[in-house]
């Protein structure tokens, strides 16, 4: 096992890492923005480390800066969380050049899964079902015509070095096609730094369901069953469950075996998730794979008993997996909530200083929170504060334990998006789990600004 692991994040994530190494007896080093120096990840790890100024690009971003410090330190491996270099080769290769174990799977996986179109040709060679499209990454609006007129209206551009959504644009006629092209392709080069894109057959109303997969480094790939992840707002989830409401056993089976089998397909090592769309019919199809630990694992955690990242940190020790298939039993029901620093009204991100903070608690409840009280949310990063986990053993008794443990949770100071997942768990759509990929625009449509008053809370105390 590793003597001593740096965690490239900040945040609830980083919080979690700490956690699952201190677990394993593991000795852990936050590194820090200046704009982070009393973060709780920072206040929380065994050392800590400054790398630079707030901007993302001097700080978290920065690699020679997060490789010497890991070095300097004497840790033997890093963990980068989600966002950030999670996804970034260059960033693997560059912890392998310098001895480090990257905890994650191999830079090659990495890099073949963040190019999308490639992604999509070998699940089609290895008989994952894909969506009609392009295989390739394409660059000019005659070649995106030309598929569009093959695969028929209505398609989705997509950045070919993207993923979760940026740079993507419907299209439903040839003529709507040739205005957003070079919209999606400048917002594909800034993003991403590469403007190629590439055409699927867009499917309406589907839903968004992943499957997670740990695989160790001897062969064995398991997968921990599904999360559904429709309901999302500018492809920003926002809360997700695990199971889908739409699946039943026999196709859990069908889908988990594909997804298993994507893994197989390219050698995958470490925990990562297959992205599948679930149309009205049942048919489902592999869109791209997340080749870190998500934001959303808990709900995973919760209906396996099994700790995933642990599982990815043991998997990167080479360590085998000590389940099979068989060992994987999914329990009950598990939604997250997450807590973001936003305005009820505008949706626009509010940073600030937390005055006055309690969590929930319970039977059934979780929560994985970066902050503290005094904790200043910094206008630099995700405006992401704090995940909310109920457990039940059934979908309305941990929408309820949610119920419970939200009108609970206290954060002043700042705005967040408690009042707004109130009113979801409320929706009669979202209890019937009719939700789908625009559930929440539609949502959002049919819900005026004022009925998103906050509901909850312990009494204040006189002065
Ligand atoms: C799609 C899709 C429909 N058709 N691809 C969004 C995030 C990224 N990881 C993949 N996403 C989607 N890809 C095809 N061919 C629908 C989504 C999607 C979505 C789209 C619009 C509004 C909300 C959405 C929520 C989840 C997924």
């Amino acid at each position: 096992m590793f003597k001593k692991v740096l965690i490239a994040n900040r945040g609830e994530i980083a919080v979690r890492i700490i956690r699952a190494c201190r677990g394993l007896n593991i000795p852990t080093v936050a590194v820090y923005s200046t704009a982070d120096r009393e973060a709780l990840h920072v206040r929380l790890a065994d050392e800590r480390v400054c790398i630079g100024p707030p901007t993302v690009a001097d700080s978290y971003l920065n690699i020679p800066a997060i490789v010497s410090a890991a070095l300097s330190f004497g840790a033997d491996a890093v963990h980068p969380g989600y966002g950030f270099l999670s996804e970034n080769g260059d960033f693997a290769e560059a912890c392998q050049r310098s001895g480090l174990v990257f905890i994650g799977p191999r830079v090659r996986n990495i890099r073949l899964m963040g190019d999308k179109p490639r992604a999509r040709r070998i699940m089609e060679k290895a008989g994952v079902p894909v969506l009609l499209g392009t295989s390739a990454g394409i660059t000019d609006v005659r070649e995106a015509q030309a598929v569009a007129a093959q695969v028929g209206f209505p398609v989705l551009l997509k950045a070919a070095a993207g993923g979760g959504g940026r740079g993507m644009r419907i299209a439903h006629a040839a003529d709507e096609l040739a205005a957003v092209f070079p919209v999606a392709r400048d917002e594909a080069a800034a993003a991403f730094g590469n403007g190629a894109l590439y055409v699927e057959k867009y499917l309406e109303r589907a839903r968004h369901i992943e499957f997670q997969i740990v695989a160790d480094q001897h062969r064995n790939v398991l997968h921990f069953g599904e999360r559904e992840c429709s309901v999302q707002r500018r492809y920003q989830k926002i809360l997700e469950e695990s199971p889908s409401p739409a699946l039943n056993k026999r196709l859990r089976d069908r889908m988990g075996t594909a997804a298993v089998k994507a893994a197989q397909a390219i050698g995958y090592t470490n925990v990562g998730t297959i992205e599948f769309l679930l149309d009205s019919q049942g048919h489902f199809y592999f869109i791209e794979m997340n080749t870190r630990i998500q934001v959303e694992h808990p709900v995973t955690e919760m209906v396996t008993g099994l700790d995933i990242v642990q599982a990815g940190i043991r998997a990167a020790a080479g360590d085998p997996l000590p389940w099979r298939q068989r060992d994987v039993v999914l329990a009950g029901h598990a939604l997250e909530c997450r807590i973001v620093a936003e305005d009820p009204t505008t949706l626009l991100p509010s940073p600030g200083t937390i005055r006055g903070y309690l969590t929930p608690g319970g039977l059934g409840v979780r929560v994985e929170s970066g902050v503290a009280e005094n904790s200043v949310i910094p206008v630099y990063y995700d405006s992401l504060v704090a995940k909310v986990i109920t457990w039940g053993q059934t979908r309305d008794e941990a929408i309820r334990r949610m119920r419970v443990a939200l009108a609970e949770y206290y954060i002043g100071g700042i705005k967040t998006n408690i009042a707004l997942h109130q009113l979801i768990l409320n929706d009669p759509d979202f209890l019937a789990g009719n939700i789908h990929t625009r559930y929440l625009d539609q949502f959002l449509h049919r819900t005026v600004p004022h009925d998103v008053r906050p509901v909850r809370g312990p009494v204040p105390l006189r002065a």
